[in-house]
């Protein structure tokens, strides 16, 4: 085994990569991920002693949340940044630990490994990824819930990572990760206290999202009802993907005027939402689908492309000088736009230069599709909603949020989608909607019968539609609303996502095409008796248990 990695839903044979990653990562880069997530903790163990003596090194949140997110599945390809995030980790370490002492501060005799480890050379870092990663806790259960902590904090910090891009930060937020961070290496608590820091992280995984549906509507604007285009026009153009949406409106101002027009990719779509970003004449609409058809059609688009976060396929010789990274992404020897500097913005012009000597993209469909169902929208919606359910026009909502992905076994959503009764309405975010936003599946008195609210974090969005619901229908409790969760997952977001809708006290959660590895036989338990966490089965059977 020269690696192991079990964080996605691809984890190979349902159980872990330990040769190579299913999504392309190498050993070598699993191990230098795992070392950095090692140095992360020991960061976090005296940042926990020096927030309580109001000592502050700067840049540390950012440091662990910005760190956090370059681990999340597909986001980060890029050793050089694994080996000096860990270098600038433990320089970081060390230099609260100084502040701590000089403040008389006593170094418990028993302090963890992590805070003290020291490497004198690349090699040292090396061999230190052998006696770190995810196996070395041996109890499969406490290991369950230690990794189910990590992987909730690394999509927190990435939606963290997105508002703090907007000037909005939640010190608590930050405070929560740091305190997951240490908790993962103390073998005093046992599984009682972590599935208790599990539920907190689900808490805080609440507020991170909260936090930045209001950095984004505030920028941007509320989502808005919005067909949007997704065939091509003449020009020369520039893909944007991930979900960085300071970078959106960054490449948008740049390229204004320029000749070239922006496309959104994958879960950079619902930028079309945004009235903030509608009224550029270059934004001509979305190009393509989920994250894993890249490859056929980054190579069908032509122009340059910015993926601003995950999910990058390691991409092929045909298109690979037309990828540009920026923010936590990266890809060994492909081109990474630097960071801003102070109120500067990002420079996009190597990109807009780059798109003016390509040719416009090659049109793989045409038409329109339909989005923009955030909570305000859907709110502004309510009225009619509700009459529809207390007519019966509409029987049962289908939360089916998530994740896309190459498996096969993806087909289920589709299928699952198709084979709805006619007065059922499908609530969505993030990737797992190109499995049926194209199928053109109706209205029902003119509420479509797929609510797009957005990117994965904006499932948010859909909590908040289904508390103010509960208001609506004066229920107690939202488990008694007609809505039933059959959610696709993938890589962390998921997680920190599903974990926030534990919180909220959603049961009966089905999620698919397949459990977590990382959750052990008696997590899972733990999950199925406290919340009726479920997976899935066939489209039919499923029907029926939903419907039944
Ligand atoms: Fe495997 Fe997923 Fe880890 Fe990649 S991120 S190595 S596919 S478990
Ligand atoms: Fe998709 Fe990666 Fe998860 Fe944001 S882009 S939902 S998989």
């Amino acid at each position: 085994m020269s690696m192991f990695c079990y964080q996605c839903q691809e984890a190979a044979g349902g159980k872990g990569c330990t040769v190579k990653g299913v999504c392309g990562k190498t050993s070598d880069l699993a191990n230098l991920q795992d070392v950095l997530i090692y140095t992360l903790k020991g960061i976090s163990i005296y940042n926990l002693e020096a927030r309580k003596k109001g000592i502050n090194v700067p840049y540390t949140d950012l440091f662990i949340m910005e760190s956090l997110f370059t681990t999340i599945t597909n986001a980060n390809f890029d050793k050089e940044v694994f080996m000096n995030r860990i270098k600038e980790g433990i320089r970081l370490r060390d230099e609260i630990k100084e502040k701590l002492l000089n403040d008389n501060w006593s170094m418990p005799e028993d302090i963890h490994d992590s805070a003290i480890w020291t490497p004198n050379s690349d090699e040292d870092i090396i061999d230190k990824s052998h006696n770190v990663g995810v196996l070395n806790t041996e109890n499969e259960d406490i290991r369950s819930l230690r990794e189910l902590t990590i992987y909730g904090i690394k999509g927190m910090a990435a939606y963290a990572h997105h508002s703090y891009n907007l000037g909005y930060e939640d010190k608590e937020v930050s405070a929560f990760m740091q305190k997951a961070l240490a908790s993962t290496t103390d073998d005093k608590l046992g599984a009682d206290e972590l599935v208790e820091l599990v539920l907190e992280c689900g808490k805080y995984g609440v507020d991170a999202m909260a936090l930045l549906d209001k950095a984004n509507t505030s920028a941007y604007g509320n989502p808005e009802m919005t067909k949007v285009n997704i065939g091509v026009r003449n020009n020369p153009a520039i893909l944007i993907s991930g979900h960085d949406l300071k970078d959106m409106e960054e490449l948008l101002k740049q390229t204004e005027g320029t000749g070239v027009d922006v496309y959104t990719h994958s879960e950079m779509l619902p930028a079309n939402y945004y009235p903030a970003f509608k009224r550029y004449d270059h934004f001509v609409g979305n190009y393509g689908n989920a994250w894993w058809k890249q490859k056929e059609e980054f190579e069908k688009f032509n122009g340059p492309i910015l993926m601003t976060t995950n999910c990058i396929v390691p991409p092929k010789d045909s298109y690979k000088d037309r990828v540009y990274t920026t923010g936590a992404a990266g890809y060994d020897g492909i081109k990474h736009i630097s960071d801003r500097e102070g109120d500067n913005p990002k420079d996009f012009s190597q990109i807009i230069e780059h798109a003016k000597k390509c040719s416009s993209p090659v049109e793989i469909e045409k038409g329109e599709i339909i989005g923009g169902f955030a909570h305000n929208q859907v709110l502004t919606l309510a009225d009619k909603i509700v009459n529809a359910v207390k007519d019966g026009a509409i029987k049962r909502f289908f939360v089916m949020a998530g994740c896309d992905g190459r498996m096969k076994s993806r087909d289920y959503y589709r299928e699952f989608a198709e084979k709805l009764p006619k007065d059922t309405v499908i609530l969505t975010a993030g990737c797992a909607k190109y499995r049926y936003n194209k199928l053109n599946l109706g209205d029902i008195g003119g509420i479509p019968r797929v609510l797009d609210a957005g990117q994965c974090n904006d499932s948010y969005s859909l909590a908040v539609i289904a508390l103010k619901l509960k208001e609506v229908f004066e229920l107690e409790d939202v488990n008694e609303l007609p809505i039933s969760y059959n959610i696709a997952w993938y890589e962390q977001k998921a997680v920190i996502v599903l974990l926030a809708l534990l919180y909220l006290g959603v049961k009966n959660i089905h999620l698919g095409p397949t459990l977590p590895a990382f959750l052990s036989p008696n997590i899972t338990n733990v999950l199925v008796e406290n919340f009726g966490i479920g997976g899935i089965t066939t489209a039919d059977e499923d029907l029926e248990m939903f419907l039944g």
